[in-house]
C-alpha cells in the first residue's frame, strides 16, 4: 500500500503552501505574504508513529500559465497524448527557465500526485485562471479544489460555478483554521477519486484519527496530574530556633505561588509538545487570555466557577463528605436565608486567591521550627486551573500548524469548558480525594484515573476541533 502524494497547486498567494503545513501538519512550511515565497517544489510527508500516511508537496503558483497552455495547444495531438504532453512541456523548458514555475509545479504531477487546486474566495475569479485549470485538466491526475476565503468569502459562488466544470469535488475551507474533521473530509473525497487510493487513504484517516484520540489522552493525563501537584503542593522550611520565623513567612508564601505557576506552566509546554508545537510556536502565540497570571483576580473571576457553582462545592468539600448537607438541596427554596448566606459568605473569599493556603509553623522535635505552606484548601483552586487548562488545550487542539501570528481567543470562550452542574459536583469529590490522598498512595492514583477521565470527558464534550478561536 503505497500512501499517496498530493500536490497542492494554484495561483501565487493563494494559501498554498498553508494548506500544505495544516495537512503535514508541519510547521517548517514556509509561508509569507508576497508571492514568491515558495520558489521549490517541496514534499512534506506526514507521518504518525514513525508510518508515512501521506506526502503533500508544495509548489510555487503558476507564473505564465496562458503561455504554457499555448505552447501545449499548439502540440496537441489528440486528447489520449495530452498527459504526455504534459511531460513533454516539462523536459524541453526544464533548462531555459522561462517556465520555471510551470515545469516546478506540474513535475510531482507527472510523477503521478493527485492535485489541490487552491483558490481564494475572496478575490474575484477570472479568465486567467481558465489556463491554469486547463493545463491541470491535461495532466489527467484526479484532482479537487478548495476555496480559501482570504477574508469575506463574497466570490465564492462565481469561484463553485467555474470550478465545478473542471473539479469534480470542490470544497470551501479556511485552510489556516480548518478543523480536524473538515480535514478528514478533504483525505476521503481523495480516497473516492482513485481506487487505489481508497485504502491508502481510509487507513490514513483510521490512523488520524486513532493519533488525536491518543493526543485528547495524553493531554488529559497531562493535566491531571497538573491539577494534583498544584493543589497539593507544600513549600517547606526549616529554620533553627534562634532565628525569627516573621520574615520568612512571605518569601515561602511567594515561592510557593511560583511553584504553582511553574507547575502550570510545565503542563502547557507538554500539552502543546503532545500536539507538535514546539517551543517556537509559543513566543509567538501570545495566547491573551490565557497569559493573564494564574494567581491574578482577573484569572479568577474569568476561569473560576460561577456563585452558584462554588456554593455546591464548597458544601461539597465539607458538609456532603460529612454527610450534612445533601447538595441537591442547596437549589431547594426552603434553605433559609441564613443557611445559603452562611456558604456563600465563606464560598465568597475564594473569588480570589488571596486565601490559597495556609501558613502553618509546627515545632520541630529537634528544636527549631518548619514553616509550612499548603497544600491548598481553597475550594475555587483546582476549578480555576481546570478551566484554564481546558481553554489552553482548545486553543493548542483547535491550532494550525498554518497559524504563525499571535492566537486569539474567542470572546465566548472565558467558560470554556467551563464543566456543567452535574460535573462541577463529581470534579469536586475528585478533586477533596486528590487533596486527602497521600502522594504515592494508591487512593491518590485512582483519583488521578478518575480526573483523567472526567477531562476526557469534558475535552470531547466541547468540542476542542470546533474550538471558539480565531486566528
Ligand atoms: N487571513 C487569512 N490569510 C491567509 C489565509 N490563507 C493564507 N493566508 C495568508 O496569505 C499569505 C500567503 O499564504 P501562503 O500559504 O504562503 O500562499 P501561497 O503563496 O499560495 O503558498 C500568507 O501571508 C498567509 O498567512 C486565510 O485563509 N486567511
Ligand atoms: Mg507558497
Amino acid at each position: 500500500m503505497n500512501p499517496p502524494t498530493f500536490a497542492i497547486v494554484g495561483h501565487p498567494n493563494k494559501g498554498k503552501s498553508s494548506l500544505v503545513a495544516t495537512l503535514a501538519r508541519d510547521a517548517s512550511v514556509r509561508i509569507g505574504p508576497e508571492p514568491g515565497t515558495t520558489v521549490y517544489a517541496r514534499e512534506f510527508p506526514m507521518r504518525v508513529g514513525g508510518r508515512v500516511l501521506y506526502t503533500l508537496v508544495d509548489t510555487p503558483g503558476f507564473q505564465r500559465a496562458r503561455a504554457a497552455l499555448d505552447w501545449l495547444r499548439q502540440h496537441d495531438t489528440d486528447a489520449a497524448s495530452r498527459p504526455a504532453m504534459v511531460a513533454r512541456f516539462i523536459r524541453e523548458h526544464e533548462a531555459d527557465g522561462i517556465f520555471r514555475n510551470e515545469c516546478e509545479l506540474l513535475r510531482p504531477v507527472v510523477a503521478g500526485a493527485g492535485l489541490i487546486y487552491v483558490v481564494d474566495g475572496a478575490t474575484p475569479y477570472g479568465p486567467e485562471y481558465d489556463a491554469q485549470m486547463e493545463i491541470l485538466r491535461w495532466t489527467g491526475q484526479p484532482s479537487l479544489a478548495v476555496i480559501n476565503p482570504i477574508g469575506e468569502p463574497r466570490f465564492v459562488e462565481p469561484w463553485r460555478r467555474a470550478l465545478e466544470q473542471f473539479f469534480r469535488v470542490v470544497r470551501v475551507m479556511d485552510v489556516l483554521q480548518a478543523p480536524f474533521e473538515q480535514q478528514l473530509e478533504l483525505l476521503r473525497a481523495f480516497g473516492q477519486l482513485r481506487e487505489e487510493w481508497r485504502s491508502p487513504v481510509d487507513a490514513a484517516v483510521t490512523a488520524l484519527i486513532e493519533h488525536r484520540e491518543r493526543q485528547v489522552e495524553d493531554a488529559a493525563r497531562v493535566m491531571a496530574e497538573m491539577i494534583a501537584d498544584a493543589v497539593t503542593h507544600q513549600e517547606i522550611r526549616d529554620l533553627s530556633k534562634d532565628v525569627d520565623p516573621a520574615p520568612h513567612a512571605a518569601a515561602l508564601e511567594e515561592s510557593y505561588r511560583g511553584r504553582v505557576r511553574q507547575i502550570e506552566e510545565v503542563a502547557r509546554r507538554e500539552v502543546e509538545a503532545i500536539y507538535g508545537f514546539d517551543e517556537v510556536d509559543r513566543e509567538e502565540a501570545a495566547m491573551k487570555l490565557l497569559e493573564t497570571d494564574l494567581l491574578s483576580r482577573e484569572s479568577w473571576l474569568a476561569f473560576g466557577l460561577k456563585k452558584r457553582d462554588l456554593v455546591v462545592v464548597s458544601a461539597t468539600g465539607g458538609a456532603i463528605a460529612g454527610g450534612v448537607i445533601d447538595s441537591a438541596l442547596l437549589g431547594a427554596s426552603f434553605l433559609t436565608g441564613s443557611v445559603i448566606g452562611g456558604v456563600i459568605g465563606g464560598a465568597m473569599g475564594y473569588f480570589s486567591s488571596e486565601k490559597l493556603g495556609d501558613l502553618k509553623l509546627l515545632h520541630q522535635p529537634m528544636g527549631g521550627v518548619r514553616l509550612r505552606f499548603g497544600p491548598s484548601r481553597n475550594v475555587q483552586f483546582p476549578f480555576v486551573l481546570l478551566n484554564r487548562a481546558l481553554l489552553h488545550h482548545a486553543v493548542v487542539a483547535g491550532r494550525t500548524h498554518a497559524q504563525r501570528g499571535v492566537m486569539r481567543v474567542g470572546s465566548s470562550s472565558g467558560t470554556a469548558g467551563q464543566p456543567s452542574g452535574g460535573s462541577t459536583r463529581e470534579l469536586a469529590r475528585i478533586f477533596d480525594r486528590l487533596r486527602r490522598s497521600e502522594p504515592g498512595s494508591e487512593s491518590r492514583a485512582a483519583a488521578l484515573v478518575y480526573l483523567t477521565g472526567a477531562i476526557e470527558a469534558l475535552i470531547r464534550n466541547d468540542g476542542s476541533d470546533s474550538s471558539p478561536i480565531k486566528g
